[in-house]
């Protein structure tokens, strides 16, 4: 809690000092505001109409970094994690070509403009094979919600969650992306939520992957916590299933919470009697969809060491692959958070991990 906010206070105490009038600041604030905003809608326009000349994707994949760790409660690092995820999802170190096998419009070493002629020809070279992450109808990209800039003017946390659910509604209005989030600790996961569940109108199914169940009312007092944003999501009405998989840290709260709200809670000491339910997950139906949340820690830190939260006993990498690719469902939205680069290890191997687990998630979510 001590350090919650501590940038953007001390910033409007600064201000303060100078006698600056609140009109102006708070000015200043809304600009700031706006042209983060309009920064992210451009861009979201511009992949939009690229996916749709491209043509031919009902859903496609749109990242959107959320550089935000302050309501940690115990490191900040994951503030720092989108660029490092999206320096691993294009390293050169291995191709472009994802697990998940789809219909392919088009042979690899062929580029978007041989793409573009081949639809206007009418094309009959489809063949099953992975997903390509630079076919813009995989995946785009609309960049970073600039949260330290936004901070920095000294707004408080409300208005900070708001501008997220903005962003997230401006990727969502260009049909056909969807939100592919890059946090950021998890306290990110209650306003993109919120926003899709808005957008969309009515609640979703939400397959949550993580060693914690983050549903404690408030942690430390601050109900925006990244031990806190499940509670916010299933007071709110967002979802209508919760299920939590991967669970092994766990107290008397989480537990009363999980009830309470009745989620569906899959710990990691039943794991081998679970599996064969989870390796077949039916999800969405008769709601708007799936969102899929991935906290990297849901992994063992054999597989992800580079965590803020070590807790021994978790899935395998290869566990929550077929966990998502089992999956069916129409998946409206995911996020993968709780990356801290402070804490990796080996040139960004677990960068590497989270990066493996955007790309088969874009694969997943695009068709
Ligand atoms: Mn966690």
């Amino acid at each position: 809690m001590r350090n919650v906010g501590r940038m953007g206070i001390r910033y409007l105490h600064n201000l303060s000092a100078a006698n600056v009038p609140i009109e102006l600041i708070e000015k200043g604030q809304k600009r700031v505001i706006e042209a983060s905003l309009t920064l992210i809608r451009e861009r979201a326009k511009l992949k939009g109409e690229l996916v749709r000349a491209v043509g031919g994707a009902v859903a496609s994949s749109s990242l959107l970094g959320i550089p935000l760790g302050h309501n940690s409660s115990f490191l900040q690092g994951p503030a720092f994690a989108p660029p490092h995820i999206r320096e691993a999802i294009w390293c050169g170190s291995t191709n472009t070509s994802t697990e998940e096998v789809g219909e392919v419009l088009f042979p690899k070493m062929m580029n978007h403009v041989h793409v573009l002629l081949l639809c206007n020809i009418g094309s009959n070279f489809a063949c099953k094979a992975g997903k390509e992450i630079d076919d813009p109808r995989v995946l785009t990209d609309v960049g970073d919600v600039p949260v330290q800039e936004i901070r920095d003017t000294g707004v408080d946390d409300d208005r900070l969650m708001n501008t997220i659910s903005e962003s997230v509604k401006l990727v969502m209005e260009q049909n056909p992306l969807r939100p592919l989030v890059l946090g950021g600790d998890h306290s990110i996961s209650y306003p993109v939520v919120r926003a899709v569940s808005e957008k969309l109108g009515g609640p979703v199914d939400i397959l949550h992957l993580d060693a914690h169940p983050d549903i404690y009312e408030a942690f430390e007092g601050n109900k925006y916590s990244h031990a806190s944003s499940f509670a916010r999501i299933m007071e709110g009405g967002y979802a209508r299933r919760l299920l939590q998989v991967g669970i092994r840290s766990i107290n008397w709260e989480g537990r009363e919470q999980g009830k309470r709200f009745g989620v569906e809670q899959f710990e990691m000491r039943t794991f081998s009697k679970d599996r064969p339910f989870l390796e077949n997950l039916k999800l969405g139906e008769g709601v708007k969809g799936v969102y899929i949340s991935v906290d990297v820690d849901c992994l063992d830190p054999a597989f992800a060491p580079g965590v803020s939260h070590l807790e021994p006993g978790g899935l395998s990498f290869r566990d929550v692959l077929n966990i998502l690719q089992n999956l069916r469902g129409d998946i409206v939205g995911a996020d993968v958070v709780e990356y801290n680069p402070q804490r990796d290890i080996v040139g960004g191997m677990t960068a590497m991990v989270a990066a493996k687990l955007v790309r088969e998630l874009a694969a997943k979510m695009s068709k």
